[in-house]
């Protein structure tokens, strides 16, 4: 901490680069630590690999992210000229695809800021917790640890708030007793929770809503045996909905909401890959299982991959494995 206040007292160019296909957690926790370097005279870019949904708008400095894929010239500049580099919310280098060899390439100094399992140690000063709720509650810590959190304007506060906020459902999973004492202080500095809340979750579009219908009407099978149930999209559903980025946020967490249900996977066909998206209650550990079979990982409770193969065959396998793993744990009835 003490070389990173060294490394933070002089003007710096800074670069915030955060994972492919950004989340609440992502982009909050970037725009949140930019919006203070900032202040701090740093010169600061957030760089995105990709794009960010549109729900996200309102968050502070969003329109000057460079997005990679879009303006690839533009980001590669960015780490070039950076001294400094922090990475937030992924754990290893390939989440920011090809971005990862500029990160590597660089001479400056990086830092990691992150909560999900097994960081790869390919930065100067790793923080990493794996118990936290959200790299946002990890950016807030950060701040206070630097003494730099009296800089935590309404609109900082709001960007924390929604990483908090998208990681941990609404503060349903994920939590600890250090989350609800940040969310008081950001209350405290007059952050609207509420508007957030009406902002973030009470916002779907009619489609949305009606693709949610269909998955749940024509798309789920529930396999009471093994307390899993899966959903999923085809190619063809893509096309027939016009799915874009976001419209399948969240569906998978509709199925534990079915007493008794312990593990949830969303399947989605793609068009060069079939992306699997995983989440489990309680000790069923989905990170394992994402990271031996799907080439991913994440947490213990939700996590991703990937296969090259179809919708089909991505189930087949899925109805394959899903035997082998729920044997392994005693599965109990909700209370
Ligand atoms: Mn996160």
């Amino acid at each position: 901490m003490d070389s990173l206040h060294q490394l933070l007292r002089q003007p710096a160019n800074v670069v915030i680069v955060t994972h492919k296909n950004p989340d609440g957690d992502a982009l909050g926790s970037s725009l949140a630590l930019a919006a203070v370097l900032t202040k701090l005279r740093h010169t600061v870019k957030v760089v995105l690999p990709n794009d960010f949904p549109p729900l996200f708008n309102f968050l502070p400095g969003i329109d000057n992210a460079i997005i990679g894929e879009m303006n690839p010239t533009e980001a590669v500049e960015a780490f070039e000229n950076a001294e400094i580099i922090f990475c937030l919310d992924f754990n290893s280098l390939d989440r920011i695809d090809r971005f990862g060899l500029d990160v590597m390439a660089s001479k400056a100094t990086k830092v990691l800021i992150d909560h999900h399992l097994d960081p790869e140690p390919f930065a100067d000063h790793i923080i990493s917790k794996t118990t936290a709720s959200s790299t946002a509650e990890l950016i807030y810590d950060f701040l206070v640890d630097m003494k730099l959190d009296t800089y935590i304007d309404v609109q900082i506060a709001e960007a924390i708030y929604t990483g908090i906020l998208m990681d941990t459902g609404s503060f349903r999973y994920g939590t600890n007793e250090r989350v609800f004492e940040v969310a008081a202080a950001l209350k405290r500095l007059g952050m609207d929770d509420y508007l957030l809340q009406i902002r973030l979750f009470n916002s779907m579009t009619e489609k949305q809503l009606k693709l949610l219908g269909h998955c749940l009407a024509n798309r789920m099978d529930l396999i009471s045996e093994y307390q899993t149930g899966i959903i999923w999209l085809d190619r063809n559903d893509y096309k027939e909905w016009a799915i874009g980025r976001g419209d399948t946020e969240g569906i998978v967490n509709y199925i534990l909401m079915v007493r008794n249900m312990k593990m949830a996977v969303f399947i989605s066909e793609q068009q060069n890959v079939t992306k699997l998206s995983f989440r489990s209650k309680g000790n069923i550990n989905v990170q394992e299982i994402c990271s031996k079979y799907f080439n991913g990982g994440g947490h213990r409770n939700a996590s991703g991959g990937q296969m090259k193969a179809s919708v089909q065959d991505t189930l087949a396998k899925v109805r394959e494995i899903i035997p082998l793993t729920m044997n392994s744990y005693q599965l109990q009835h909700d209370q």
